[in-house]
């Protein structure tokens, strides 16, 4: 340890100029995938606003990914997931792929006591494969539970989130009625856009595009997580990682997110030190 006397004098003689910008990284520092890139904005902008982020297994249980969230047995609405199933075991239970990030949010009510302010980003997967569908895709979705949030903590929160994520100070939105097993009611949301020459403006312009469902969460999924629904209600929506990233980053095919293919991720991709932050602008 220093003396203090050493240390006065190390204070005196030495100097550091903050005002320098960083020094950027090597060239051969490779770069962040846009995934990456987009779950971190995702993350801090929620993050801002108080949620937590809770994450769980990508092999789940049918009663966490369906019961419990009031898919009922052979009902129809089953079929609304391609499910990649394992075998069933002995006891006949199968376990499968988590077909939503929805499970984790299960786990967070069976484990956490109200006010619940979570989201939850994750891998999921569906039997799917074409243009704009890959097995393997990315979901964020967020969960809020207290004595008395509403559709219009809801609305604002998703805005707040559109403004911040897609970097303009003015967007429009349109909420229409939709179904969900586990909410409602049950709403699709539309955000403002302007398409141009194969471009796309959001804040602008007179076309919509949807990006996210929601609603409040049905009683049936807070009985089933232990949630007393006539002391507590909440609401809860999702949207797709992927889908957003190629929206915000102009990638036409979502199978280029896939390919591992280092040119187009030295196009595509960001710096290693270009952390997304609020102050410093998400993503410039
Ligand atoms: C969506 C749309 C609407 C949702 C509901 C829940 C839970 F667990 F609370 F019931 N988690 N996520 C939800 C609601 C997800 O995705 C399009």
């Amino acid at each position: 340890m220093l003396k203090s006397a050493a240390l006065d004098a190390r204070l005196a003689s030495e100097t550091v100029d903050v005002t320098l910008p960083l020094r950027d990284a090597p060239a051969e520092a490779g770069r962040i995938h846009p995934l990456s890139q987009v779950w971190d904005e995702l993350t801090t902008i929620f993050a801002d606003m108080g949620f937590s982020v809770a994450e769980g297994p990508d092999i789940e249980t049918d009663d966490y990914n369906f019961t419990k969230l009031n898919f009922p047995e052979g009902h129809p609405a089953r079929e609304m997931h391609d499910t990649f199933f394992f075998h069933p075991k002995e006891d006949g239970s199968r376990m499968l792929l988590r077909t939503h990030t929805s499970p984790v949010q299960v786990r967070t009510m069976l484990s956490q006591k109200p006010p619940i302010r979570v989201i939850c980003p994750g891998r999921t997967y569906r039997i799917d494969s074409d243009a704009t569908h890959t097995p393997q895709f990315h979901q964020v979705e967020g969960l809020v539970i207290d004595k008395h949030s509403h559709l219009g903590h809801l609305k604002w929160i998703l805005h707040e989130f559109c403004k911040a994520f897609f970097e303009v100070d003015h967007i429009n939105m349109r909420f229409r009625p939709s179904f969900f097993p586990f909410t409602e009611p049950s709403l699709e949301v539309d955000i403002q856009c302007r398409r141009d020459k194969g471009e796309i403006r959001f804040g602008e312009g007179e076309d919509w595009l949807e990006i996210l469902g929601c609603g409040m969460v049905h009683p049936n999924v807070l009985r089933a997580c232990g949630i007393d629904p006539d002391e507590y209600q909440g609401f809860a929506w999702g949207m797709g990682i992927d889908r957003i990233a190629m929206l915000k980053y102009g990638i036409a095919d979502l199978r280029q997110l896939f390919d591992s293919d280092v040119r187009w991720l030295s196009h595509y991709g960001f710096k290693p030190l270009e952390v997304p932050t609020l102050a410093g602008g998400l993503s410039s």
